[in-house]
């Protein structure tokens, strides 16, 4: 096997070039290599489960390519006000009851304003209070918002990367890619976990996806949770159209990201209702070993949860939280 390719040592710095490596080897090899890397820290047969709900949806300033929330694409999403607090419980406790273990609530700024986030505190308290694990997207966050967050019992903050240095302009404009690297320190440093991913299939060549696994590869410490979304085109957004990325490309990602961040959860995330099962199959084969489960993301569609059990019961996995963590040493 390619000697180029370094082993995994978590605190070793990956170049694109080691990783671009990664993405050449014959499939086989590629899956066999992921398969060491996944057994060596998880149960290869247990799968996390996320359940999202957009709390605050549309209506966003930013003008992210990919994204039906922005106010300035006109995909047909309406500008909601912030969902009540009752609301957001009866979802967490729905979602609990279906065998989530974590709850990511999402909303649509560019920067939540510290008022903004007040009411936000108490769905985090009310989630955390029924036994969940807590997770937001929220912006970027100002100096001082992550400890409030993590004060009121936030576990997981979600901010992507979503592609390589060299195609971000190319799809976002209002902020730049020092605003997402600082917001992430910021939650770091606040002693959150840090859930960041990007997604694939905008048009990017498979050197800059190696590139934004390099990215997130060499964050440190490494992110505890890395989701790897497919781009779901929605009419109205500016990457309507783009090419199809080939599924086994995206299970190629899958298996990069899960050699090169050996201790995260690689969350198989958007798009998966536009892949077949054999496709999702194959995106556990590499390593992936976490969902989002629930019939929506925020604003599209995700496979209905009973769906998701049935598979999980054919590929002969279960759950994290079943029978213990799924976590290996
Ligand atoms: N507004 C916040 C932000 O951008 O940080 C949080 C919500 S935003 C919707 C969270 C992430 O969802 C984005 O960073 C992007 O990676 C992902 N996302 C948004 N629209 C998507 C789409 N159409 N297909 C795949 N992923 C998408
Ligand atoms: C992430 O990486 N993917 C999720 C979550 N983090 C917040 C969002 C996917 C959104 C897909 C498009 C939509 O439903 O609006
Ligand atoms: Fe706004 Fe986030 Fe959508 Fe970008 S991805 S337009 S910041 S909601």
């Amino acid at each position: 096997m390619n000697q180029m390719i370094l082993p995994t040592d978590p605190h070793s710095t990956w170049s694109v070039a080691q990783v671009e490596a990664l993405f050449s080897l014959p499939f086989n090899d590629l899956m066999y290599r992921a398969q060491e890397a996944h057994r060596a820290h998880f149960d290869p047969n247990v799968v996390q489960l996320s359940t999202l709900l957009s709390i605050k949806t549309g209506g966003c300033p930013e003008d992210c390519g990919y994204c039906p929330q922005s106010a300035r694409h006109h995909a047909g999403v309406e500008s909601e006000g912030m969902l009540k607090l009752e609301e957001v419980i009866a979802a967490a406790e729905a979602a609990k009851a279906t065998g989530a273990t974590r709850f990511c609530m999402g909303a649509a700024w560019r920067s939540p304003k510290d008022r903004e986030l007040e009411p936000v505190f108490e769905m985090v308290k009310a989630v955390k209070a029924l036994g969940m694990e807590t997770c937001l997207t929220a912006g970027m966050l100002r100096e001082g918002q992550a400890q409030k967050l993590r004060d009121v019992g936030l576990d997981y903050y979600n901010h992507n990367l979503d592609t390589a240095p060299e195609f971000y302009g190319e799809v976002i404009s209002t902020r730049d890619y020092q605003d997402r690297l600082d917001t992430l320190g910021r939650v770091r440093d606040a002693g959150m976990h840090v859930c960041c991913g990007g997604i694939v299939g905008m048009g990017e060549s498979r050197s800059q996806r190696a590139g934004l696994i390099t990215q997130l590869a060499n964050l440190d410490p490494q992110p505890e949770s890395v989701p790897i979304n497919m781009l779901v085109q929605v009419e109205g957004t500016p990457l309507y159209g783009t090419d199809a990325l080939d599924p086994l490309e995206f299970v190629r990602t899958i298996a990069v990201a899960r050699i090169t961040l050996p201790k995260s959860f690689v969350r198989l995330s958007a798009g998966r209702q536009e892949m077949g099962e054999a496709i999702q199959a194959l995106c556990f084969l590499a390593g992936a070993n976490s969902i989002f489960y629930g019939d929506k993301l925020l604003t599209t569609g995700n496979p209905e949860a009973s769906r998701d059990m049935a598979l999980l019961e054919k590929l002969g996995m279960r759950p994290m939280g079943e029978d213990g963590p799924g976590l290996r040493g």
